[in-house]
């Protein structure tokens, strides 16, 4: 448990162009801060159509790939950068909800807030390793902020 407590991990997370329309992002913020996540990163952005393209490149071969670059490119999105302790990506997939939102739980985001796949409002990194590799593609190094917080950092 010391162990795991000590491991610093880092999740991306993104409200996508939907989110940002319908006036959801102060709701999706703060699901992440009550639980106890420490924010590094914080923006609104208009993302290219290269940049969609590497961080969805995984699903490059799939039959949705068009569709679901015009939907990221289609408004700014909101880049968020999340520290925690080991848990911390699998942890904010949880509060996420399943990838479809009519599967996704009752209190989770998706769940909450979305229907479609298509339109699934929130993004978040798989694995740490992804985490690390999505925050360096979406963030320049000095947009991400290192803070200690003043109060016990119970989950980091
Ligand atoms: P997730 O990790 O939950 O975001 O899910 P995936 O990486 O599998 O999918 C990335 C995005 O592709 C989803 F958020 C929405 C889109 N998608 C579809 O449009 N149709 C599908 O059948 C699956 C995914």
């Amino acid at each position: 448990l010391i162990a795991s407590l000590e491991q610093v991990d880092q999740t991306y997370i993104m409200v996508k162009p939907d989110g940002v329309q319908r006036g959801v992002v102060g709701d999706i913020i703060s699901r992440f801060e009550k639980k106890g996540f420490k924010l590094t990163g914080l923006k609104l952005y208009q993302c290219s159509k290269d940049l969609a393209e590497e961080h969805y490149k995984d699903l490059k071969l799939k039959s949705f790939f068009p569709k679901l670059i015009d939907y990221i490119t289609s408004g700014p999105v909101v880049c968020m950068a999340w520290e925690g302790c080991f848990g911390v990506v699998a942890s904010a997939r949880k509060l996420i909800g399943a990838t479809d939102p009519l599967q996704a739980g009752p209190d989770t985001i998706r769940g909450d807030l979305a229907v479609p796949t298509g339109r699934n409002i929130v993004h978040g990194s798989d694995s740490p390793e992804n985490g690390k590799r999505e925050i360096a593609l979406w963030f320049k190094e000095g947009e991400l902020c290192e803070w200690t917080p003043v109060l016990t950092p119970w989950l980091r």
